[in-house]
């Protein structure tokens, strides 16, 4: 007669909730700074007053599959520090991903944040991120989180691991829009 069995297996990876840490391994780490930043903000006399090795923000991503697999997830977080570069405020690099149709999660851990979402047609909208809140990122939409709070920001990321990520397309054309400080608010304003 066949038989079958059965074991537990420990969860290798664990998320802290508060702070949307991950400890577990096979984890790259990645910490991006004002100096990394060049013609990312408007205001680009006002980044190069910084100093260079202030962190802006960082990511832990998990890929286990690697980034070639269709079908594939992977797992991160980005943490995105206060501050502003002039009226701007911090914010990630930004990106479409490589392959067009590819969406995204994103879980709001901690602080307030600025979801930025810009179609193919340049069209921005933004959502705001708290603990809790859930974002979906469609296919075809470029997507950066702002800082718009006076504490860290941090969320958690699913994506698939063959979407790849196309800089290049934000570094040449930037978003439609910023967000930027108005008379003490944070405001969408058209770039
Ligand atoms: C990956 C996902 C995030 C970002 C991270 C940093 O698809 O959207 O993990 O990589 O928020 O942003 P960026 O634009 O520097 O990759
Ligand atoms: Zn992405």
């Amino acid at each position: 007669m066949k038989q079958s069995s059965s074991s537990e297996a420990s969860a290798t990876m664990r998320v802290d909730y508060t702070s949307a840490q991950i400890t577990g391994r096979d984890l790259l780490e990645r910490t991006t700074r004002i100096g990394d930043l060049q013609a990312v903000f408007a205001d680009e006399e006002a980044r190069l007053e910084l100093p260079p090795e202030t962190p802006v923000y960082r990511v832990q991503a998990h890929i286990p599959a690697g980034e070639a697999v269709a079908g594939a997830l992977s797992f991160g977080n980005t943490v995105i520090e206060p501050g502003r570069v002039g009226d701007e405020y911090y914010m990630t690099r930004g990106h479409f991903h490589a392959k067009r149709d590819r969406g995204e999660y994103y879980l709001g851990v901690s602080g307030v944040g600025a979801l930025i979402l810009m179609d193919e047609g340049r069209r921005t909208c933004w959502e705001r991120m708290e603990p809790g809140t859930v974002h979906y990122v469609p296919g075809h939409t470029a997507h950066r989180v702002a800082n718009i709070g006076s504490e860290p920001v941090s969320f958690i990321a699913f994506w698939s691991s063959d979407a790849g990520h196309d800089y290049a397309t934000i570094a040449s054309q930037g978003f439609s829009a910023r967000m930027r400080e108005v008379e003490g608010e944070p405001t969408l304003v058209p770039a």
